[in-house]
């Protein structure tokens, strides 16, 4: 295309002698919206009706076949014809209608191919239903066909899990008749061309009957599979009553999964993971542009990436961009550091391999991408520098000077910074637009999340390369104003960390903290977590705070003294916790407990027995606190994007929709009185943040708030 993008056709209809061609085009995803519900109908009513077409073939052109029903039509009645009514249609089709099914097949587009008589797949296709990772079940037949299609045990394993098996997998398992090696549309034609002339005709899936059935012991396996993943979850009692029903006739059967599927859709559950679903594609847009629109406003693409400084995270980062399949020049002027980075980057992709991640074929291509450019003018001709070197404001300053007069003026300088002004170390260059924070979270080719800093100068261009750095890396981006801590270490320092060694000081132990909060939904405890990265990242970072702002104490007074006793956590095998022998099981430690004791008395903090229920208010009140002060001093630009970057970043609970999103299921006056209460018994930084007071006045919330600042 000549850069214009092509008009939807929606559904359209060729015939092909005896088989009529329904392709889908539906950009960007081939969601099965009402338009498309609605051609599709007519178009096989009409096909039904020309005696020249003797089979039906429904496919897509474009790269999937189709992502699913429409999730934006969710929050408002759908039109008529539903996806069921299509399926009748197809179904019920006196003619055969065959599925050919290329990219992904997801959800409710794999129901509709499973409504088709026959079902093709390219061998690297992807079909799935991933419909409970946004706390739905399957509500399109897809409970009652697929155990119908490959036995009801590897229905609820493939519901369960939400992701998808391969074309070929879904041929062995008995989802797809055949399996196309290369043309797929050739493969299908031919397919159906044999269909008509062996007279094999129409092949209903809701005809057939489940081979096995779900049993308790089956059901118990299979959702301890999952258990990690499904944790705190419901959903999933839902799926199983679901394909429970796939015994009955399909017709009862498809009549319960219908009413399952609306309780799943106004769950709770599902709302919130809806909200993160499209947080997450709103935060990595300028100003709401739509995927469609921005690829005509795209920056120039990225190849090459550069990254200086050689260390842990440097290394990381490079990974991150070697595994994206771009090619990285790692600078660092020790040649001890390039060295130890080589050792890094094979020992990580070594551990992929065994692991079964990756074959050692693909380690070995990527390790290829990272090539050690000792010189720092190597790197000119680099599309994006990174540059991830100790941190030390001066020692940033001099590398970002210098690659200021190696680099093009309008190549973006990224730092990875994350407690140092990105402002003032972009004043050492002459180009400050284009300069902004990449804010990577350890390790840096694992995690998702990358806060982009922006300095009031940081200009449109760059932030668009960020952007794009962020979907290359298939990462989810969120921008923060340039502040300590960005969005995310900020709300962590000044609210739930801080509230929680606030609790420890005040008489609970770190096993209690940790516990409460994981019970709540959290990944891992604040203490558990800062034994993992380590008490002195945390100690470093407040060196660097305390350059720029102050705080009252105590603040982090627990952390800094663990660091100070050399009790660094996981990695000195003592910190919070005890690790015996380098396991990373946290044992609680009495000598913490007494350094605790001994702190609190010198601060002459009375110690008392704490609940859970006090311990998880006061940890996620602190933290929806902060996160409103973000909002109001600008840092975030909308409360959606704080629940990105704590579902994301920091361990959330995404079924409880990130801190925001779950402030406003509390209700924001019932947030505002709980915190006035908490300011009322523990006084100094228990401040409610204005937007709290201003929303809970106005009985409003932040997702309005969201809608109204984005119509400012
Ligand atoms: N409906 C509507 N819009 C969708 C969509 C969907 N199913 N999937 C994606 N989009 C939009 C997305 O919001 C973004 O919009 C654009 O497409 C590009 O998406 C009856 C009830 C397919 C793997 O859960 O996992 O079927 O930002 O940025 O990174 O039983 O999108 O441009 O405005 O994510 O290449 C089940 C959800 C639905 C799949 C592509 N299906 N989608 O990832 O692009 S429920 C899903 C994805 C259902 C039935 C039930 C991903 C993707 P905008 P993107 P991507």
């Amino acid at each position: 295309m000549n850069g214009e993008i092509a008009v939807a056709r929606i559904v359209t209809f060729d015939e092909l002698g005896p088989v009529g061609l329904i392709c889908i085009d539906n950009p960007p995803v081939n969601a099965i919206s009402h338009s498309v519900r609605l051609k599709l109908v007519d178009v096989i009513a009409r096909a039904q009706k020309n005696p020249g077409i003797k089979a039906l073939l429904i496919m897509s052109d474009s790269e999937l076949f189709s992502a699913g029903a429409d999730i934006t039509e969710f929050n408002r009645p759908q039109g008529e014809p539903s996806l069921q009514q299509v399926q009748t249609a197809i179904e019920s089709s006196p003619i055969p209608v065959v599925a050919a099914m290329r990219g992904l097949a997801l959800g409710g587009g794999l129901e509709l191919a499973m409504a088709c008589h026959y079902r093709l797949a390219h061998k690297d296709a992807k079909l799935g239903m991933p419909e409970i990772t946004l706390g739905i079940i399957p509500g399109a037949g897809g409970t009652q066909r697929l155990p119908r299609l490959i036995g009801a045990r590897a229905a609820l394993n493939l519901i369960l899990s939400g992701t998808p098996i391969s074309g070929l997998e879904a041929k062995v398992k008995g989802l797809v008749d055949e399996v196309a090696e290369d043309d797929l549309r050739d493969a299908a034609l031919r397919f159906c061309e044999r269909l008509v002339r062996e007279g094999r005709g129409p092949r209903p899936t809701c005809n057939r009957t489940a081979e096995d059935a779900l049993d308790e012991a089956e059901i118990a396996s299979s959702l301890l599979a999952h258990a990690r993943v499904l944790k705190g979850r419901t959903t999933q009692d839902l799926v199983i009553e679901a394909i429970k029903a796939s015994k009955l006739p399909f017709s009862q059967g498809v009549a319960i999964e219908a009413a399952l599927a609306q309780k799943s859709l106004a769950s709770r559950e599902s709302l919130a993971l809806r909200h993160v679903f499209f947080a997450e594609r709103e935060s990595g847009k300028l100003s709401g542009v739509s995927s469609v629109d921005a690829k005509r406003t795209q920056p120039p693409a990225i190849q090459r990436v550069a990254v200086v400084g050689a260390g842990t995270m440097g290394s990381g980062i490079a990974i991150a961009f070697a595994d994206a399949g771009l090619e990285v020049l790692l600078n660092d002027n020790d040649p001890a550091s390039l060295i130890r980075s080589r050792e890094i980057v094979h020992s990580t992709y070594a551990s992929g391999v065994r692991r079964g991640r990756i074959t050692q074929s693909v380690a070995d291509e990527r390790i290829r991408r990272i090539r050690n450019a000792p010189a720092l003018d190597e790197v000119a001709d680099a599309d994006l520098v990174i540059e991830a070197v100790f941190e030390d404001t001066e020692l940033k300053k001099d590398v970002l000077s210098k690659l200021d007069s190696v680099l093009p003026p309008e190549r973006v300088i990224a730092t990875n910074t994350s407690t140092l002004s990105v402002t003032e170390l972009a004043r050492a260059t002459a180009h400050p637009g284009r300069v902004l924070g990449l804010h990577f979270f350890v390790p840096a080719h694992a995690s998702r999340l990358l806060e982009i800093a922006r300095t009031d100068h940081t200009s449109p261009e760059s932030l668009a390369t960020a952007f794009r750095v962020a979907k290359v890396l298939k990462k989810v981006a969120v921008v923060s104003r340039d502040a300590f801590g960005f969005i995310g270490n900020r709300m962590m320092l000044d609210g739930y960390f801080r509230e929680a060694e606030q609790l420890l000081l005040e008489g609970a132990t770190p096993a209690q903290v940790d516990t409460a909060l994981e019970n709540f939904g959290f990944a891992m405890g604040p203490q558990r977590v800062s034994d993992l990265g380590g008490n002195d990242v945390g100690t470093k970072a407040r060196v660097q705070l305390f350059k720029r702002e102050s705080r009252p104490d105590p603040y982090f007074v627990i952390a800094d003294r663990l660091t100070e006793m050399g009790r660094l956590g996981q990695k000195t095998g003592r910190g919070f916790y005890r690790y015996e022998n380098g396991s990373r099981e946290a044992v609680p430690d009495p000598e913490v407990n007494n350094l605790i004791e001994k702190l609190a008395s010198d601060r002459g903090i009375r110690r008392r027995e704490i609940n859970d229920q006090e311990i998880v208010e006061r940890c996620i009140l602190s933290l929806i606190n902060v996160g409103a002060m973000v909002l109001e001093e600008g840092i975030a630009a909308r409360a959606a994007n704080i629940d990105v970057v704590w579902t994301s970043g920091y361990g959330f609970p995404r079924y409880l929709g990130g801190p925001m999103f779950y402030a406003d299921t509390l209700g924001l006056s019932q947030v505002w009185q709980r915190i006035r209460h908490y300011q009322e018994k523990l006084g100094y930084y228990w401040r409610p943040a204005t937007l709290i007071e201003r929303l809970a006045s106005a009985s409003s919330g932040f997702e309005q708030w969201d809608r109204t600042s984005a119509s400012r």
